[in-house]
């Protein structure tokens, strides 16, 4: 870990200009957040239900029934998931859906919070205030506040930390509630989860039982809790969080065997807890909760110094980015258990590259940013953010993919099993809707990873076209950043307001090559992957960067099966895929000239309302006939194609049909 450390600017100080981005956030603002409003309350037909404002509720009276002594538990508390039976209405004093159903209106809030930072909305800001009501509503005398166990019997709280998410839940109410008081100066909800957190204080802790989440997030938003709070002991819980996890005895295993389920210790590895974090080598198990805990981790390593932390956390990068990491920026390659597979398994019809994954890789990367300024962590940032992330979310916003294939047959998703978790179109809402308000919250928050800065240094990662405000030195500078990566990599930056002294650094992104720059007056160096302008700044002073743009034709390791003998293609940020919406059916049958791919012409097509970049590439297209199944090999020849590529974000908002990330090659 280098010194100079830096930390994201204010959403305040962060106003997005961006063609693309100021057009998601908006979304996200518009559609998004009032869309999720209403599936948070079931008013959306033909959705998933949620149940959160219904457990929300029924958790406040099953509070006031126990006061009053009338309280019956309704003991249904082994399974993840309560579902009404099959033609029985909820009951409205029960609780349904999964149990950290909790979580899906904590993350809607940490959203809404993000865009009133950025922008006052009465009526948001009361609907937000509905939602914390019935949040304050249902938390316990004592702190303790997850709808699941308030309902189905609070005796067995705390009981199984490895499944049934309590800490997750904290995670999430304590990262909204940050956000709620930074946007708001309100500290209603901040209080909720400071008893919340006092809470598992006096169970859990050096003093107390051998305890970790079983689906990290905590440890990061404790960290937060404590950068806002200054309050020392929610970064002491999140150390003994991190200390304890895979250390003997096994604090899941020890609950495993109270609750009469002795496991073999290698099931441990599934939740990040068979070692010590500070031993770990492999971004292993479910991918959502490796990244949420890598996340942790490096907030912990640069907070303390930690250096055994640290190290850990540059050998799971390594794991990740050399062996498990989609092209497309997405992680997870097996549905089964929504997990990493084994290095090199990164299959592209079967993938899982769950939403929420990408959005953690994203917030990890963010984070080694944080640690240690180098360009690498932001190539990944990006590659997630422009690719996945965005793929999760429809261009109207009221529709998700939960699972982020690199190739789809809609005619296979409906009948192959192996397929069964690849849905062929965004869905409205899910049983399990965690990856909709985890977009609704990245993407409300952008600002905070286009650049990062401490008191002498900014440093712009992402070429996002946005005014920003940051303190230089003695001085404070207003600078506005002209870039829109959907046409070419010309960015200017322009001091507009304000003076400085200190270093202004650009990210040298992986993806160009031959870039040049200009800014008189300055000393240039390039470090770690950025430019670095360092001077006195005043009104006026300009970075002009050229970033050339080529068309990439990527190949992947060959150690890779899935992807043997095929290409990928992308362009600056963006990895493009081929739609039947422009080459017709049988997208296998396709191919490509690796050596000549990337003379492919860029044009403008418009998806969804945007305009967006999209590739022709000359190729063919061989004869599906009906030749026998097996025969002499032959040299074949297809009709000469042009094939239409897109980017991969914007995939499926023509209708249904196939897709496909990794073309053949001839
Ligand atoms: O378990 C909580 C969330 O639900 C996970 O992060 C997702 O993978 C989904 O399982
Ligand atoms: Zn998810």
């Amino acid at each position: 870990m280098s010194q100079g450390r830096t930390a994201p600017l204010r959403l305040q100080d962060v106003q997005v200009t961006d063609a693309l981005w100021k057009r998601e956030m908006e979304l996200v603002r518009r559609e998004v957040i009032p869309y999720q409003w209403e599936a948070l309350n079931d008013r959306i037909d033909g959705a998933a239900p949620s149940f959160w404002m219904h457990n929300m509720k029924a958790a406040s009276r099953a509070i006031a029934q126990k006061k009053h002594g009338k309280y019956v538990p309704r003991q249904r508390l082994d399974g993840m998931v309560v579902e009404p039976k099959d033609g029985e209405t909820p009951l409205d004093d029960g609780f349904y859906g999964w149990a950290f159903q909790d979580s899906d209106g904590y993350k809607w809030l940490e959203a809404v919070a993000y865009q009133l930072a950025m922008r006052p909305d009465e009526k948001l800001r009361s609907q937000a205030q509905v939602a914390i009501d019935a949040i304050v509503a249902a938390q316990e005398e004592d702190g303790y506040i997850d709808t699941f166990y308030t309902i189905l019997g609070r005796e067995k709280a705390f009981t199984n930390l490895k499944d049934h998410h309590e800490l997750y839940c904290f995670g999430h109410l304590t990262e909204a509630a940050v956000a709620w008081k930074q946007a708001t100066g309100r500290e209603d909800l901040l209080n909720v989860a400071r008893r919340f957190g006092e809470c598992i204080a006096r169970r859990f802790g050096p003093e107390g039982e051998r305890g970790c989440p079983g689906h990290e997030i905590a440890e990061m938003a404790l960290i937060r809790l404590y950068d806002e709070t200054g309050e020392e002991k929610w970064l002491d819980m999140a150390r003994f969080f991190l200390d304890v996890r895979g250390t003997e005895p096994n604090p899941f295993a020890l609950e495993d065997e109270r609750r009469g389920r002795a496991r073999n210790r290698d099931n441990y590895r599934y939740y990040q807890a068979d070692r010590p974090v500070r031993d770990m080598d492999e971004a292993v198990g479910h991918a959502v909760r490796q990244m949420y805990l890598a996340s942790g981790m490096t907030d912990e390593a640069r907070l303390t110094g930690d250096r055994a932390m640290w190290q850990a956390c540059l050998r799971l990068w390594k794991s990740v980015v050399k062996e498990k990491l989609y092209v497309t920026g997405g992680v997870g390659g097996t549905h089964v258990g929504e997990a990493f597979s084994r290095p090199y398994d990164l299959p592209s019809d079967t993938a899982y590259s769950e939403t929420c994954a990408a959005i953690g890789l994203a917030f990890w990367a963010r984070r080694m940013l944080e640690a240690e300024i180098r360009g690498e962590y932001a190539d990944v940032m990006e590659m997630a953010l422009y690719n996945t992330v965005l793929a999760g979310m429809a261009m109207d916003g009221r529709s998700f993919f939960y699972v982020n294939p690199l190739e789809c047959d809609p005619a296979a998703c409906r009948t192959d099993e192996r397929l069964s978790h690849v849905k062929s179109v965004r869905q409205k809402w899910f049983g399990c809707a965690c990856c909709p308000p985890n977009i609704a919250r990245i993407v409300s928050s952008l600002p905070a990873y286009i650049a990062t800065a401490n008191e002498n240094e900014i440093y712009v990662h992402l070429y996002a076209g946005c005014r920003m405000k940051a303190r230089l030195g003695l001085g404070q500078v207003e600078m506005e950043i002209c870039a829109d990566l959907t046409r070419a990599g010309h960015v200017t930056a322009r001091i507009v307001k304000g003076q400085g002294e200190g270093v202004i650094a650009f990210r040298e992104p992986g993806w160009t090559k031959g870039a040049s720059f200009v800014c008189p007056g300055k000393r240039a160096f390039e470090k770690d992957g950025y430019w670095r302008f360092e001077g006195a700044w005043r009104e006026g002073d300009e970075v002009v960067i050229d970033l050339p743009m080529p068309v990439r034709v990527l190949a992947a390791n060959p150690m890779v099966r899935e992807t043997a003998g095929q290409v990928a293609l992308a362009r600056g940020p963006f990895t493009y895929c081929a739609e039947e919406a422009d080459n017709g059916k049988g997208l296998h049958l396709l191919r490509v000239d690796p050596r000549t791919a990337s003379e492919a012409e860029i044009r403008t097509v418009v998806i969804g309302g945007a305009e967006l970049p999209a590739l022709t590439v000359k190729g063919e297209r061989l004869c599906g006939d009906d030749r026998p199944l097996y025969a002499e090999w032959k040299e074949e020849t297809g009709d000469t194609v042009d094939i239409t590529l897109v980017p991969y974000f914007a995939w499926n908002n023509r209708g249904e049909g196939e897709m496909r990330v990794w073309l053949n090659t001839k």
